[in-house]
């Protein structure tokens, strides 16, 4: 009887041990975080207009590519996707934006279940922001990047191939993306903004590198989100920060964070908060506030 008592309680021990290992009770308490307001978490902007996300055969549509490109962190070809905004001609020169999905998603995940190429598409069509190159990349820098099974979402490998990814996109990724495409190949011309763990790896990997990114934008970013004194360099001229969540995020403490020390370091940015949880709803509403400021 003994013996098996003693079992037990190592079975209990292992099994809370390889909950805590697995990220998933650390991550579902992030997500039913109590929201506390302030009074500045507010919206910057009206809601868009009825059907801003809805796909419109009848306008002009950006082209959606495949792009393979070699990976000196993973070394292996990884595949992102690239919008070519409606006449996209190699005879002139675009900016680029760099949109980054969640922990769930893979490169597809702002086209499929955002919509926010259609979001461009009209936004474009209505001249309502500046032709430019979106690449859709897969953020998840292992050499197995498929999204993982639900259970296994949260694991500290996974999570840190987000961080990894930032090599991928500096030293491989952009570097291909402007050997191919008709890039104007400069900060001032180059954005990074992304959803959830996408909105930490914009915020981590854009304030922290000015000399590659003006323009950087955070949506419902998740806890891979690092403090602001780490990431800037000085006060960061930047052309803009976007910050923005919904005011039922449990997430939404970490973009509070951010808004208070960009506030408190005197970096200028916009603060937008929704009425969303953490939902898509949130994400197409911001990259069609966010694309309208771009390259201005
Ligand atoms: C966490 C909760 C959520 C976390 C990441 C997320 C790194 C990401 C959510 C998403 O991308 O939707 O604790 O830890």
């Amino acid at each position: 009887m003994k013996r098996r008592a003693a079992l037990l309680a190592l079975l209990i021990t292992t099994a809370a041990q390889a909950q805590q290992a697995d990220g998933q009770a650390e991550a579902r308490a992030n997500f039913n975080r109590t929201v506390v307001l302030a009074a500045d978490d507010v919206r910057a902007f009206p809601k868009p207009p009825a059907g801003f996300d809805d796909a419109n055969p009848a306008l002009p549509q950006g082209q959606v590519v495949e792009f393979g490109y070699d990976s000196a962190v993973t070394r292996t070809q990884r595949q992102a996707l690239v919008y070519l905004p409606p006449g996209y001609s190699p005879q002139r020169r675009y900016p680029v934006l760099y949109l980054l999905h969640g922990i769930g998603g893979n490169q597809h995940e702002w086209r499929g279940y955002v919509r926010g190429t259609a979001v461009l598409d009209r936004l474009l069509a209505q001249g309502q922001a500046q032709p430019m190159i979106v690449v859709m990349p897969n953020g998840r820098a292992r050499a197995d990047d498929a999204p993982p099974p639900a259970e296994r979402t949260f694991t500290p490998d996974h999570i840190a191939a987000f961080a990894s990814f930032e090599a991928d996109l500096l030293n491989s990724l952009i570097p291909a993306i402007d050997a191919k495409y008709a890039t104007l190949a400069n900060a001032d011309h180059r954005a990074i903004a992304g959803l959830s763990m996408g909105g930490g790896q914009s915020l981590n990997f854009g304030l922290s590198h000015r000399e590659t990114f003006a323009w950087v934008g955070g949506f419902s970013s998740a806890p891979n989100t690092r403090p602001a004194a780490e990431l800037l360099h000085g006060k960061g001229d930047f052309k803009l920060v976007y910050l923005s969540c919904g005011n039922r995020d449990g997430l939404i403490n970490v973009s509070q964070s951010m808004h208070r020390e960009l506030k408190a370091l005197g970096v200028a940015h916009v603060w937008n908060v929704d009425e969303y949880g953490h939902d898509r709803e949130s994400w197409a509403e911001n990259l069609y506030h966010f694309a309208q400021r771009l390259f201005r």
